[in-house]
């Protein structure tokens, strides 16, 4: 496979205005006709050929303006047709046919659980109809679908619903036309037998939307709280943005074989069902509010991204980055906000990070790809995200605001580059944006070297911020970004935000400093007393800070810091001070000895008066066995697992009552509800609970089986259930999780939450837990939400994944063989982990070094493709 380069970007020689296609659907020959009306591009030359994509489609007919095409007219292979002389307008109209029962990977026209759907973003749309399948041209579409009336009740594509009828031979059909022009990966048809739920939104101008969720007929019990979600963004996106919604519909369907959570096909957003349906028997609070934060990312694609869309697949960030920004942003505003940034962070700096520093690393605009479906990554959604978020910390929510409006509307109906977002941001704030535009280009994860000094005599604390990114593939030289450091300094001895005075300008108790250089110091007067910095509060930049902070400077923070993020931030960084010392006693072989300090300010926390509950279960949460490996020179597997593991024991005997009260205080009896107050309490409870069961007394184990039996809601079955699986009591853990599996057997994400816990256990017999749960009825691989359940899952697992005979490395690579023939896109996310190689000790490098060089042997996917001659370069 070839890779494609930006630089290479041609605008399109020819543009469709109207698209009508005809599905006449059939699982094993669905039928296509496609009627396009063509206009050449002015500016394109008179002799330019006309290329439309096209794969795996078997074409029937070929006429221009009505006539046939002679063969010697057009060259057909297997990326599409070329037609070397056409007029400067004309139509042109195709019959293709394919088999939508055969499609595995899940892209373009596919059959789940009996329904059609489609997938189209990035370039499905060349897998159902000849077309210029590329995102910078965009058409008005009317589309009809025909099926079968029993087993086809509900016929569904993008826009609103213009005509209906029988036809012969029990078919019905319904046309569909979407006035606004899109590009062909927006495009959507769904037809089953669904059922609806139905609701209303009156906008701000007063125009009545209609909502509707689709489902199977059993779900229908399931939709309340994205319907609930859905009508607070479409609220919150006028609100903040002052975006209304443009179609009398909007419709969300839930299939239940999709490769990613959602896609925001215009006014018929498709979703996994996994992202869309909850009840609090069946679902965490951690899926009520992913639920959440997808419905509205989706919803917010109808600005960015639809009305607003990228010009090539390049500028994904465009509408990725913008789009999380917005989503995150609603969540922090519906919940806890510092609780939503802890949590973003956390998870960022886990698995964005880990790309970086490894062989995928890539900028947020990368400069060359071979399969676009490997670039819906951290760094192009997430990484994006922090970019934007930056951009708005710059230049001010205001100037924000005004810049995002200016875009959407110079742009609106367009296909745009990122140079075009910031440009309308430096036009609104009159900034020079020009070395932050870095951000977009270089890889990496930034990394400042800090170190201040308080002078006493002149009463001034000097700040040294030194910046580096470090070299990533293909990029060697890196240049200093513009990083917005968000600091405060806290007075050590009155526990207050000093004033702070920098150049002579008073710049209040917390102020944003800009390091542009690759080394500046920034010399603080009028500092009364010796402080103690608090850095990157709220985490103003994705980059890694470090600062020679004692543990007692920790301590302090922990509880005097004003920024409630750099109070969870000291927690964690206090606790990767104990661990660092563990890991290395462990690998010394010495004893380990616990740092009492840590269990002091553990104390602390647990007995001072709480605010914010879900902030306190975070502080209390160690970093992860991944987060921990992320700062780690080389990654020691088993000493980072045996130091976490003995900081959570320790931890345990040392405050037990502490915990213990904290649990009983927090066990309630009310009614599930997915608000921020009862998370947050449930949050709490769980961390109790699971320091509680590392010590496993007898109450403990108790309250947890208590928990587990009463069964009040998912939350809290699920966190006993894997707290007794994941411990040494396996004659609790067998019945409990037995008892788990057979009530939920009908229910198929349930059924995906019980693999998981089950193969995410530190025990040894994981591995063959995993062979003999791959044959049980409930899981397929053709159904990625089980792929990843079970196998993501046991991937994630550090300890047995990366088990020192190679067995978990083999038993995956097993798996992106196979999905490699069925499923590109989710074989290529499976084998992630085995790419980061080069992280761990000589012996399991060349583990899975072997494995990837078994992989290549195989035929490749362009995605698979990619990704495995990425890892071995
Ligand atoms: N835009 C979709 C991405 C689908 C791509 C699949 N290959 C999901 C989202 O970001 O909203
Ligand atoms: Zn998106």
């Amino acid at each position: 496979p070839q890779p494609v380069h930006l630089s290479d970007y041609q605008p399109p020689a020819y543009r469709v205005t109207h698209t009508e296609l005809t599905f006449d659907l059939d699982p094993a020959s669905t039928r296509v006709e496609a009627r396009l009306t063509i206009e050449r591009h002015p500016e394109a030359a008179p002799n330019a050929p006309l290329f439309l994509n096209g794969e795996q489609l078997t074409l029937e007919s070929l006429l221009l303006d009505d006539e046939p095409l002679a063969e010697s007219a057009y060259q057909h292979d297997d990326k599409g047709l070329t037609v070397a002389n056409v007029p400067a307008a004309f139509t042109l109209a195709t019959r293709v046919r394919l088999a939508p029962e055969e499609n595995t990977a899940l892209e373009g026209l596919y059959q789940s659980s009996g329904m059609f759907c489609t997938q189209c973003e990035a370039e499905g749309f060349r897998r159902i109809t000849f077309y210029p399948d590329r995102p910078d041209v965009m058409a008005v579409f009317r589309v009809t679908v025909i099926g079968d009336a029993t087993r086809e009740p509900v016929l569904l594509a993008n826009g609103n619903p213009v005509e209906r009828g029988e036809l012969e031979g029990g078919r019905h059909f319904v046309t569909w036309e979407d006035p606004h022009p899109k590009p062909a990966y927006l495009f959507a048809l769904v037809a089953g037998d669904l059922a609806c739920v139905e609701d209303h939104f009156t906008t701000m101008n007063g125009r009545e939307v209609t909502l509707q969720i689709w489902v199977e007929e059993e779900n229908l019990g399931k939709t309340d709280h994205a319907m609930a979600s859905l009508k607070r963004a479409m609220r919150w996106d006028e609100d903040s943005y002052g975006r209304e919604y443009d179609l009398d519909r909007f419709m969300i369907v839930a299939v239940n074989d999709f490769n990613m959570g959602a896609m925001e096909n215009k006014g018929l957003n498709i979703f996994n069902s996994a992202a869309v349906l909850t009840h609090p028997d069946t679902a965490t609070d951690a899926a009520f509010q992913q639920v959440e934060g997808i419905v509205a990312h989706e919803y917010f694609h109808n600005w960015s991204g639809n009305r607003v869309t990228c010009r090539d697949w390049f500028q994904l960030s465009l509408k990725e980055g913008f789009t999380v920004f917005r989503d995150q942003s609603f969540s922090a505003d519906t919940n806890s906000a510092p609780v939503k940034r802890i949590q973003d962070v956390a998870f960022f700096r886990t698995a964005q990070f880990a790309e970086d520093a490894g062989p995928t690393a890539h900028s947020i605009r990368p400069e060359h790809y071979i399969e676009i479906t490997n670039f819906y990554t951290l760094t192009i959604y997430e990484k994006g995200a922090e970019v934007v978020r930056m951009l708005k910390n710059l230049v001010g929510w205001e100037a924000f605001r005004r810049g995002s409006d200016l875009y959407f509307e110079r742009f609106d109906g367009q296909a745009v580059t990122i140079e075009d977002f910031v440009g309308c941001m430096a036009e609104a704030s009159q900034q020079d944006l020009t070395q932050f535009m870095r951000w977009y280009h270089q890889a990496g994860t930034p990394e400042i070297d800090a170190h201040g000094e308080y002078d006493y005599v002149n009463a001034e604390y000097r700040l040294t911020l030194r910046q580096r990114t470090p070299m990533t593939p293909g990029q060697t030289h890196k240049q200093p970004l513009h990083i917005p450091v968000r600091m405060g300094l806290v007075g050590t001895k009155s526990g207050h935000d000093l004033t702070l005075t920098l150049d002579g300008e008073k710049r209040g108790k917390d102020t944003v400093i800009h390091l542009r250089e690759a080394e500046q110091t920034f010399v603080f007067t009028d500092v009364a007393e010796a402080p103690t910095p608090s850095l990157l509060r709220n985490f103003s930049a994705p980059v890694k800070l470090h600062f020679p902070y004692s543990r007692e400077d920790l301590a302090f923070l922990l509880t005097e810091d004003s920024d409630g993020f750099n109070r969870w931030e000291a927690s964690q960084r206090l606790a990767m001070l104990a661990l660092n010392d563990l890991i290395a006693a462990h690998r010394n072989g010495v004893e380990k000895v616990m740092d009492t300090r840590v269990i002091d300010a553990y104390r602390a926390l647990l007995t001072a008066p709480v605010n914010d509950k879900a902030v306190l279960a975070e502080m209390l949460k160690l970093p992860s066995e991944a987060c921990i490996a992320e700062s780690q020179p080389l990654v020691d597997v088993d000493a980072i697992h045996a130091a976490r593991e003995f900081v959570r024991q320790s931890l345990g005997f040392a405050l037990r009552d502490e915990f213990m009260a904290v649990y009983t205080a927090n066990v309630s009896s009310k009614a599930y509800a997915p608000t921020p107050e009862q998370i947050g309490q449930r949050s709490l409870k769980s961390v109790a609970l699971a320091y509680l069961m590392a010590v496993e007394d007898e109450e403990a184990i108790e309250r947890c089986q208590a928990q587990f039996d009463a069964g009040h809601n998912m939350t809290d079955v699920r966190q006993a259930l894997t707290l007794l699986v994941h411990s040494s009591r396996d004659e609790l853990a067998a019945p409990a999780l037995k008892a788990f599996g057979e009530k939920w057997a009908h229910d198929s994400l349930v059924m995906d939450q019980w693999f998981s816990i089950q193969v995410s256990r530190p025990q040894e017999d994981v591995l063959e837990r995993v062979k003999y749960l791959m044959q049980h009825p409930a899981f397929s691989l053709k159904n990625p939400n089980k792929v990843r359940a079970l196998l993501g899952a046991f991937a994630q697992n550090r300890v047995n994944f990366h088990r020192l005979d190679g067995a978990g490395y083999a038993l995956l690579a097993d798996a992106v063989i196979e999905l490699n023939r069925l499923n590109p896109e989710i074989a290529a996310r499976l084998m992630t982990p085995l790419t980061r190689w080069r992280r761990f000790d000589d012996a399991r490098q060349a583990l899975m070094q072997a494995e990837l060089e078994r992989i290549k042997q195989e035929p490749l996917s362009a995605n698979v493709y990619e990704l495995v001659e990425k890892a071995l370069a």
